[in-house]
Order: C-alpha cells, then structure tokens, then sequence
C-alpha cells in the first residue's frame, strides 16, 4: 500500500496525517502552500479539481474529502480498530458521528472561514453569524454527548470520529467561544491532544499554538 499526503498544516488535511501517524504507515507528505494559491495550480487540480487539501494518492489513485479518507483508512487498516467492525452497534454510532461531523460541523467551519470568499463579501457577516450559532450548536452536542463521562465520541477507544472532531474543535480556537470552553469537550480535548501521535503531528506541521496550553 502506498500513500502520499497533500496537505496545509493546520488545515482539513489534518486529521487524515494524523491518522496516518496513528496507523504507523509509511507515507509521504507533500506540503500545498495554499496561502500562496498552489492549491489552483494546474497540476494540483489535476489530482483535486475542487482545488483543495487533502488529497492522499492511494496506490497512485487521488481521492479526496478528508472524511472519506479517514473512512477509507479505517477500512484498509481494520488492524488498527480505528472504527468499529462492520454491522455492529457501536458502527452505527461511529457512522452517526462521523457524518454528523462532516454534514453539520465542517460546513458551518468552511463558511465561518471562507464566507468573503465563496460567497458575496456584502453578505458575509451574516453566513457568518449563522455559521457561529451552527458551530456552537455542535459544540453543545458533542459536550452533552461526553456528559456521561465517556472518555471517546464513540465505543471505549479512539476512533477516527475523535480525530475529525478534535481537528475541528482546534479551528474554534480564535473564535469567541472556542470548543475548550464547554466543561466536558475541555478535559476531552486535554487528553486528546496528550497523545503522542498528536504531539508528532504538530511537530511535523510546525505548528505550535494548541499543545501545552491549559484549555
Ligand atoms: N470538504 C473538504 C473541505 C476541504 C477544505 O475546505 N480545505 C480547505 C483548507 S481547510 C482548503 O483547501 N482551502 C483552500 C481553498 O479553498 O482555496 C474536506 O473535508 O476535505
């Protein structure tokens, strides 16, 4: 099996390197200054018409959506147990979060990020406040999920549905109630991002500003 990773540190790409790290796989990472615009150059869209990260070439095949991906992996690498076997109970519920995630939460995120951009900059405060009142929304959800004490979105184990969520809740960390200021997602996210696959992954980023801080 081989991977090559497309990827913006900080970005979408960034629970599927993650994984990656997780799963102990060999991979390369080819990074996309997307601050620069590289994502629309020719060649890059080639693999991703929609002009954006992540891509990962498996065996040579560009697939994208890093919620596919993260799917995608957790059926090439059963071994790992990062989603539950197929038909079970416990699959139900990672298929419930993980479509949760990618249907509500990273939406609203893509329009809180990109409102100037995808849509009418005159209309973009209001894409935003709607996208802010979506978000917290889901950090509600979530937090009232962890209330029973769970210590993982889904079963007794990381899942892949813990590395989108923990990925996404990262993003809140500038906006003006980030994810870590909900009582259950704050020790949820302190033992998350202690792993050292977590650690590694910001390592290998370069990025610094969501690791040691209390939440
Ligand atoms: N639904 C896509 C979203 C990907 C996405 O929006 N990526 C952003 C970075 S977080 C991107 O490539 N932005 C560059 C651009 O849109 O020009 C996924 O989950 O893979």
């Amino acid at each position: 099996m081989s991977y090559t990773l497309y990827y913006s540190p900080g970005a979408a790409s960034m629970a599927v390197h993650w994984m990656l790290i997780e799963l102990g796989v060999p991979f390369d990472a080819v990074r996309v200054n997307i601050e620069a615009g590289a994502q629309r150059a020719p060649d890059y869209r080639r693999l991703n018409p929609a002009g954006r990260v992540p891509t990962l070439l498996v065996d040579g095949v560009p697939c994208t959506e890093s919620t596919a991906l993260l799917m995608l992996l957790a059926e090439r690498h059963p071994e790992a147990a990062l989603a539950p076997p197929p038909g079970t109970l416990q699959r139900a519920s990672w298929l419930e979060q993980m479509i949760y995630l990618a249907n509500t939460l990273l939406p609203a995120m893509r329009d809180w990020f990109y409102a100037d951009k995808d849509g009418d900059p005159a209309g973009a405060d209001a894409v935003r406040a709607l996208a802010r009142r979506r978000i917290e929304g889901a950090w509600q959800h979530l937090d009232a999920r962890l209330a029973d004490g769970r210590a993982w979105l889904v079963g007794e184990r990381l899942s892949t549905a813990d590395l989108l969520a923990v990925m996404l809740m990262r993003w809140s960390r500038n906006m003006a109630r980030p994810a870590t200021t909900w009582p259950n997602l704050a020790g949820y996210i302190e033992r998350l991002r202690a792993l050292p696959s977590f650690v590694e992954l910001n390592r290998r980023e370069g990025l610094t500003d969501w690791l040691n801080e209390a939440p």
